[in-house]
């Protein structure tokens, strides 16, 4: 009989018998899982909790907030702010950091998150998911502050997703492989159902917005076409398509059973370098595909060396499948 393992029961081990994290981080890694248990429910209620539709705010990225964001950034809040494993956090929802309040003990954490991600998905039942990535605050000073926050993605100390599909699954990372686990409902519990996943290094299967093609940079668009020639093409193969349009939908797949996803770089915004954001988005999506044996840039460099600027930062994606993300990244250089 398989053994049964709880999310708990993982991270212990973790702890001890690998040393790879400490007691702060695991107990750290619990509060977001309980979390997104209970953001899991409000998605699982839809109309019948109410929670469908705007709310009638709009987010620092100018984007309308659907009440699910706001409700599962709050429970994110909620949820951490009172463990004193963390010092702040920083979300897609929120303008700036949110720093620990002084009636809480304060940790040396910080957690960026997005609550939400695929938010147009929201009301017409299609997965969606939260993202988020756990940083240490660089030591040496008292107090936090959103530059704290302006590290590297390769400085991470983990990440994970959850995803709110037929199944939910919460998928890890604290830098010894990609685990997953899915909620057993009846239990509330966490099961591991996968360890060290892979992504195979060769792929027929790409995901992309097709409605952008007009306007793509040169690079993807030769890669693009190449795909869509098929058998008797450059490639010598058919390849398929897949755009879910959740980021952790499109990646999750390609963690099941390998593809490359990207979001390039797009004409119409020549000051933004994509629609994704790094800090939240790219690098812990980034960090888990390179834990699985993928890889991730930005069409030119590795997502996680890339120094952020700011922390709503956007940044163009390229990930999942070594090879194929390795040819696209080469086209971008050829044009260089
Ligand atoms: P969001 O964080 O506002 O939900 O936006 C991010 C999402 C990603 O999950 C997804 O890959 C992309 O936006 C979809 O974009 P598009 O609407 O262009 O298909
Ligand atoms: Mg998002």
């Amino acid at each position: 009989m398989p053994r049964h393992i709880s999310l708990t029961q993982y991270l212990v081990e973790q702890q001890r018998q690998h040393g790879h994290i400490p007691a702060e981080l695991r107990l750290l890694i619990e509060v977001v899982a309980r979390a997104c248990k209970r953001i899991s429910i409000s998605v699982n209620k839809g109309a019948l909790g109410d929670v469908m539709g705007s709310a009638d705010s709009e987010n620092v990225q100018g984007e309308i907030q659907k009440k699910l964001d706001i409700i599962a950034n709050e429970v994110l809040i909620e949820a951490n702010e009172w463990g004193g494993h963390l010092a702040a956090m920083a979300s897609e929802e929120m303008e700036g950091i949110y720093v620990v309040p002084n009636r809480f003990p304060q940790g040396e954490y910080l957690l960026l998150f997005d609550p939400l991600d695929g938010s147009s998905n929201i009301d017409v039942n299609v997965s969606i998911g939260t993202i988020f990535s756990v940083l240490k605050k660089p030591g040496g000073h008292e107090g936090v502050s959103e530059r704290d926050f302006l590290q590297p993605g390769i400085q991470q100390e983990a990440a994970g997703y959850c995803i709110y599909g037929p199944q939910t699954t919460l998928v890890l990372t604290v830098g010894d492989g990609v685990a997953m686990f899915t909620l057993d409902r009846e239990q509330g519990s966490w099961v591991l159902t996968q360890e060290g996943m892979r992504i195979p290094e060769d792929t027929k299967e790409f995901a992309i917005n097709m409605s952008n093609m007009r306007h793509w940079a040169p690079p993807v668009k030769r890669y693009v076409d190449e795909c869509l020639a098929g058998k008797t093409g450059e490639r010598g193969k058919d390849f398929n398509m897949r755009w879910v349009a959740s980021m952790v939908a499109d990646v999750h797949r390609i963690l099941t059973r390998g593809g490359i996803f990207m979001y390039p770089w797009d004409q119409r915004e020549p000051e933004k370098a994509g629609k994704l954001r790094l800090m939240y988005e790219a690098n812990p999506m980034s960090f888990i595909v390179e834990q699985a044996g993928g890889v991730a840039t930005d069409g030119k460099r590795r997502i996680m060396e890339l120094a952020p600027g700011k922390l709503h930062e956007r940044v163009a994606v390229f990930l999942g499948s070594k090879n194929e993300v390795e040819r696209v990244t080469g086209y971008h250089h050829e044009v260089a």
